[in-house]
């Protein structure tokens, strides 16, 4: 578990180093996500469709908060107070991912989850 959070640590710093990895242009209307101090994605559940091109901006309003999504082609991106971050997601299957936090940022880390569902 210490090691995990150590890697995930070290994937955070190299997202900040290339912030040009996580920060592409918006495509389309952006769905704006707040990271809270409660470690809550708020909203935490979105809709999403296969094969279309969808801006995620995420604004932390207290603590560093961090998503990432192999399923989703979501990067290690950090997430920090002042500083909103954009990710493109263009989602390849139907489902329902569950995107966790990357980053260690409190009692309720563990359970600070964004639910993306993808419709065909
Ligand atoms: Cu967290």
């Amino acid at each position: 578990m210490r090691l995990s959070a150590v890697l995930l640590a070290g994937i955070a710093i190299s997202a900040i180093a290339l912030p040009a990895s996580a920060a592409k242009p918006a495509a389309a209307t952006a769905i704006n996500i707040t990271a809270t101090a409660q470690q809550k994605f708020s909203p935490d559940h979105v809709v999403l469709h296969v094969g279309k091109p969808q801006t995620l901006r995420f604004t932390s309003t207290g603590g560093v908060h961090g998503v990432a999504s192999k399923d989703l082609g979501i990067p290690a991106t950090t997430i920090m107070p002042g500083t909103p971050v954009s990710v493109v997601v263009t989602p390849a299957k139907a489902g329902t991912y569950a995107v966790h936090c990357t980053i260690v940022c409190g009692p309720g880390h563990a359970d600070m989850a964004l639910t993306v569902e993808v419709k065909p």
